[in-house]
């Protein structure tokens, strides 16, 4: 059997895009969509979702209804969904599968149940509410017998975690071939289990390519397939990247970010880092290039972290603490450790210098 596998979808919820780009078209009612299109063209056996498929209270209207006409489709193609709900859709999952007779909803109210699908056992467990500090682990059914599914909303960071902490030794205890998880969006996949990740970034900190997982519980083997979704991507740019001194930094960013793009819509974020005679000019690129839009990408974030140039032969001309120390710093290898701490040591001294004369 082939089970489509995802997570975190969050349906309803506005990622942070430009006015002028679409929630619709690039948000995650598309990769919503994208994935109801997979299941239906792959003929898949099952869809698997582990928590978070609808946002929240807040924005739920919008995304119940994203939500059911995918289920709709899936429906109408024969495709059973199993679910979990998560901490954001904990009392959602009834209404979304209502009238849906191949959309079932697993574990509510926190108690385990289990699901038979083909010659697979699929057990799952959902929020009973917003929180939940304590294993979900307790309760699990001692008594599956035959390859067995497991799927769960959960925090494998453990500790006191308010997301159902698990630690990874309680899902290894458990008679489960697979644990298909949900909570943390970034994919991950080690040993038994496995987090699909969310499919669309959900703000330009969620990084990297997208995807869903193929489980096939013939040999309980996984794939991923890659989505072609929004992808967020981090940049750092310093003065080293001009190709002149005199180029604008504007078309310096573009430069760059030009080759950075990929063949999907690309959300940057973009550091300008490093000491620079032109700290101002970089300073005042951010403001202008925040939420600029090119073709094939945009600039969600432009931060401006660079340094002023610091001449450091000329405070050591001078008479004070600073100069001593400037003198100092001119004997280190530049580039070196002690030399970036003294640069460090040179410019906080510098600042009181000028707050006493201040
Ligand atoms: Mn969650």
């Amino acid at each position: 059997m082939k089970l489509l596998c995802t997570a975190d979808l969050h349906l309803g919820r506005s990622i942070p895009l430009p006015d002028t780009v679409s929630q619709e078209a690039h948000g995650p009612a598309r990769a919503w969509r994208l994935i109801c299109d997979m299941a239906v063209n792959e003929r898949v056996d099952g869809l698997l979702i582990a928590g978070d498929a609808i946002d929240s209270a807040k924005s739920y209207a919008e995304g119940m209804a994203t939500f059911r006409h995918g289920l709709r489709r899936l429906q109408a193609a024969g495709i059973p969904v199993i679910l979990t709900a998560g901490n954001h859709d904990w009392n959602l999952l009834p209404e979304a599968a209502m009238g849906f007779p191949g959309v079932v909803p697993l574990g509510l109210d926190g108690r385990w149940e289990t699901h038979r699908l083909g010659e697979i056992t699929i057990a799952g467990w959902s929020f009973p509410g917003r929180h939940h500090r304590e294993s979900p682990m307790q309760g699990f059914p001692g008594n599956i017998g035959g390859r067995t599914v497991g799927l769960i909303h959960c925090d494998l960071s453990g500790g006191d975690s308010p997301y159902a902490p698990l630690a990874v030794g309680e899902l290894d205890a458990q008679p489960v071939d697979r644990w298909v998880l949900g909570h943390m969006h970034v994919p991950m996949e080690s040993g038994r289990f496995f987090y699909p990740g969310s499919p669309v970034g959900l703000n330009s900190g969620e990084t990297g390519p997208r995807s869903v997982v193929m489980l096939d519980t013939d040999g309980m083997t996984t794939k991923r397939i890659p989505l072609p979704v929004l992808q967020w991507k981090i940049v750092t740019i310093t003065e080293a990247n001009l190709i002149e001194p005199g180029e604008s930094i504007a078309s310096l960013v573009e430069r760059v970010l030009d080759g950075e793009a990929g063949s999907v819509l690309t959300g940057f974020r973009v550091l300008f880092r490093g000491r620079t005679r032109r700290s101002r000019d970089f300073g005042k690129a951010a403001i202008t290039l925040d939420n600029a839009c090119y073709s094939g990408y945009f600039i969600h974030q432009a931060i401006n972290d660079t340094k002023p140039w610091l001449d450091i032969a000329e405070v050591a001309r001078g008479r004070r603490m600073s100069s001593l120390l400037a003198r100092e710093i001119l004997l280190m290898e530049p580039g070196s450790a002690e030399y970036s701490v003294g640069l460090e040591l040179l410019e906080e001294l510098l600042e009181q210098e000028r707050g006493v004369e201040a």
